[in-house]
C-alpha cells in the first residue's frame, strides 16, 4: 500500500513510533514524558501499549503473566501477536487521520521474549507478517544488571535477570535501519531530549511523504 492511501483530504499522515527495551529500561516513563512534552508542543500525539490488557486477549495475556494461567508457549506468543493484530485498523485510522502514535513495545518484545525461551526466531517473526512497520524504534538500551538496579521487578513471569540477558541478545538481533539505540542509563531528563530530537525528526519526515510500510522491511 502506498502512502497516498494513508492521506485523507490532505491530511499528513502520523507517525507511528516505538519505544523497546528490557524491563525497567524507562519505556513507560519514556513514552509518557514524549506524549505530554508533544502535545504541550501541539503535535498530535497519543501514548499506546502493548500488550493492551483491556481487550478479552488482554485479558487472558494478563492473567498469563501474572501465574494466574498457564498457557503453552506458542499459544502465549499467538496471543500477544493476535492482541496487536486486533488493533491493527485502529492504528492505520489514526495514522490517517495525522495523529502519531507513541506505542511502549511492540512485535519485537514479542519476538524477542518467545525466541528467548527457545523458540525459533523465524517462527516467532511470522505472524507479525503485514502489521504495520513503525517508522522509527527508539530502543533503550541498559545492562540487564543494572535494570535489575531500579528495582521494581514485580512478581511477573520474565522479571529475572537471566531471562532478560536473554531478551537482550535477541533485541539485539532484531535492529534495523529503523532504529535508534539510545543509553538508557543517562538520568531521565537526558534521555528523554534525546528521544524527543528523534521523534520530532520522525514526525516531520512523515509529514513530508515518508513511505508507510508493513513488517518485516527489509
Ligand atoms: N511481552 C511479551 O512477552 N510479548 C509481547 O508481544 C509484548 C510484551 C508486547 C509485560 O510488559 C511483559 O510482556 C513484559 C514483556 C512481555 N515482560 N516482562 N517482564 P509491560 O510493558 O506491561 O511491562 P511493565 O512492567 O509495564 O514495564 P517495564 O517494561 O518492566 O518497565 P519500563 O516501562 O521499561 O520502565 P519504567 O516503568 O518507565 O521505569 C522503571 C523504574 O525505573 C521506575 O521506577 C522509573 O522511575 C525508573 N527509571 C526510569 N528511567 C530512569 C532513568 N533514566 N534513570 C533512573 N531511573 C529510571
Ligand atoms: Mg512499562
Amino acid at each position: 500500500m502506498s502512502m497516498q492511501s494513508y492521506c485523507t483530504g490532505g491530511t499528513k499522515r502520523g507517525a507511528l513510533i516505538v519505544l523497546e527495551g528490557l524491563d525497567r529500561s524507562g519505556k513507560s516513563s519514556q513514552c509518557a514524558k514524549l506524549v505530554s512534552s508533544l502535545s504541550g508542543q501541539g503535535f498530535p500525539v497519543e501514548a499506546w501499549h502493548f500488550p493492551d490488557r483491556t481487550t478479552d486477549v488482554g485479558k487472558m495475556i494478563s492473567a498469563y503473566l501474572s501465574s494466574k494461567a498457564d498457557l503453552d508457549d506458542r499459544t502465549i506468543h499467538l496471543l500477544f501477536s493476535a492482541n496487536r493484530w486486533e488493533k491493527k485498523s485502529l492504528i492505520e485510522a489514526k495514522l490517517k487521520d495525522g495523529i502519531s502514535l507513541i506505542v511502549d513495545r511492540y512485535s519485537y518484545s514479542g519476538v524477542a521474549f518467545s525466541a528467548a525461551k527457545g523458540l525459533d526466531l523465524s517462527w516467532c517473526k511470522a505472524p507479525e507478517v503485514g502489521l504495520p512497520a513503525p517508522d522509527l524504534v527508539l530502543y533503550l538500551d541498559i545492562p540487564p544488571e543494572k535494570a535489575a538496579e531500579r528495582g521494581g521487578y514485580g512478581g511477573e513471569r520474565y522479571e529475572k535477570l537471566n531471562f532478560q540477558k536473554e531478551v537482550a541478545k535477541l533485541f539485539k538481533a532484531l535492529q534495523d535501519s529503523n532504529w535508534q539505540v539510545v543509553d538508557a542509563s543517562l538520568p531521565i531528563e537526558d534521555v528523554h531530549n534525546i528521544l524527543k530530537e528523534l521523534v520530532q525528526k520522525s514526525i516531520t519526515d512523515c509529514q513530508r511523504g515518508k513511505e508507510f510500510s508493513f513488517l518485516w522491511p527489509a
